[in-house]
C-alpha cells in the first residue's frame, strides 16, 4: 500500500520569547512559579518517560489496560477519518487504536498528531508508517493551547488527548481548551479524554514521590531548562523536590523548594530572584477528577459524555464525548 508523511508548521511565538516572558512573570510574584509546559526539553522528556515505567506511577499503565482492552468497542463506530492526537509524545497508545482499526480492516484513517517538537514528530510518524500499511499521516507542528484552528475542519474524525494531561490545566484553562476542542467538533464526531481519578492520597503521593527519586529529577529538570535558555544561574541540587496532594483543590501539586537563602541570576533577563530558605517555586498542578467534577466540566464545555471507559479500581478515566 501507499504511505504518506505530511508535516505543517503553525508555530508562531518563538520559544525563546515566549519562555523569557514567562519566566519573568512567574518569577516576579509572590509565589514564584514555572509553566510546566517547560520541563519537555529532550532530557526532561526521557525523563518523563521513565517516571510512565516506575512502579508508583499507575496512570500510564492504567490508561494502557483501559486501551488494551476498550480499543476495538471505541473505534467500532468509526467509519474512517482523522484520528488527532493532541500532544503526541510516544506512540504507545495511539498504536491500541490503530491495532484495532486495522483488525476490523477499516483503514480509511488519517492520523493528525499535533506537538510542539517537530523532530518529535517526525520520527513518531516514520515509525507508524512503517508499522501501518496504507495509513496516512499529517503532523500539526503547533502549541495545541492555542493553534487548534490548524486542525483540518472537513473530514469525521475522533480527537484525543491521553494521558491525564488535562489535569495540567486549572479549572478555567481546562473548560476553555475543551470548548476549543468542542467548537471543533461536527455531529458524529467524538473526543477521547483520559482523566486521573481521585483516589487515596498515599497512592496518589507515591506516584510523585518515587523511590528512586526519578520524579525529583525531572523537577529539578526545569531549572536546567532555565539556566540553558535565559543563561540563569540555578543550582538544581539547593532545591528540594516537593509533591503533595491539596486535598482541597483536588490536585496534586509540584514545588521546588530553596534550601537555603539564595539570589539567582538570570542572565537574558537582567533579572535577579531572591529566595528565602524554604521558599519555593510552583512547577506542576495535576488534578483528580471525581465523576460530578468531570461532568460539571464537560457540561460548561459545550460536551457530553457518550462512554466510560475505566480500570476496576476506578483509578482512571477514558471518556468519550460528543458535542
Ligand atoms: C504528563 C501531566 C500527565 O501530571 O502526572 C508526572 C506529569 N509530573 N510526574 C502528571 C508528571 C510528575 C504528568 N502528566
Amino acid at each position: 500500500g501507499e504511505s504518506r508523511l505530511e508535516i505543517r508548521n503553525y508555530l508562531t511565538s518563538s520559544y525563546a520569547e515566549e519562555i523569557a516572558r514567562d519566566v519573568r512573570l512567574g518569577l516576579s510574584g509572590g509565589q514564584k512559579r514555572i509553566p510546566s509546559k517547560y520541563f519537555y526539553d529532550e532530557r526532561g522528556s526521557r525523563l518523563f518517560e521513565e517516571i510512565c515505567m516506575l512502579p508508583e506511577y499507575y496512570p500510564t499503565r492504567t490508561e494502557m489496560a483501559i486501551l488494551q482492552e476498550y480499543a476495538g468497542a471505541i473505534m467500532e463506530p468509526f467509519a474512517g477519518g482523522d484520528l488527532v492526537e493532541m500532544g503526541s509524545g510516544a506512540n504507545w497508545k495511539i498504536c491500541r487504536l490503530l491495532d484495532a482499526a486495522w483488525q476490523a480492516d477499516s483503514r480509511v484513517i488519517r492520523y493528525v498528531p499535533v506537538d510542539v517538537s517537530e523532530a518529535a514528530l517526525r520520527t513518531a510518524a516514520v515509525d507508524l508508517l512503517r508499522r501501518y500499511d496504507g495509513l496516512s499521516v499529517l503532523g500539526i507542528v503547533a502549541d495545541f493551547t492555542r493553534d487548534l484552528g490548524s486542525i483540518p475542519d472537513n473530514t469525521s474524525k475522533i480527537v484525543s488527548l491521553f494521558g491525564g494531561t488535562l489535569g495540567n490545566f486549572t479549572g478555567p484553562e481546562a473548560e476553555s481548551l475543551l470548548g476549543m476542542v468542542a467548537g471543533l467538533m461536527h455531529p458524529g464526531d467524538r473526543f477521547l479524554l483520559g482523566l486521573d481519578m481521585l483516589k487515596e492520597r498515599a497512592v496518589l503521593e507515591a506516584a510523585y514521590n518515587d523511590s528512586r527519586g526519578v520524579t525529583a529529577a525531572f523537577n529539578r529538570n526545569i531549572l536546567h531548562v532555565v539556566n540553558r535558555e535565559l543563561n540563569a544561574g540555578f543550582d538544581p541540587l539547593l532545591f528540594d523536590h516537593v509533591a503533595f496532594f491539596n486535598e482541597d483543590a483536588e490536585q496534586i501539586e509540584m514545588h521546588l523548594a530553596a534550601k537555603q537563602a539564595m539570589t539567582v541570576d538570570i542572565g537574558l533577563l537582567d533579572m535577579a530572584v531572591e529566595f528565602r530558605e524554604g521558599e519555593t517555586i510552583h512547577t506542576e498542578i495535576s488534578r483528580k477528577f471525581s465523576r460530578e467534577s468531570a461532568m460539571r466540566l464537560f457540561e460548561r464545555a459545550g460536551l457530553a459524555a457518550e462512554r466510560w471507559f475505566t480500570d476496576d479500581a476506578g483509578w482512571f478515566s477514558l471518556v468519550e464525548l460528543a458535542r
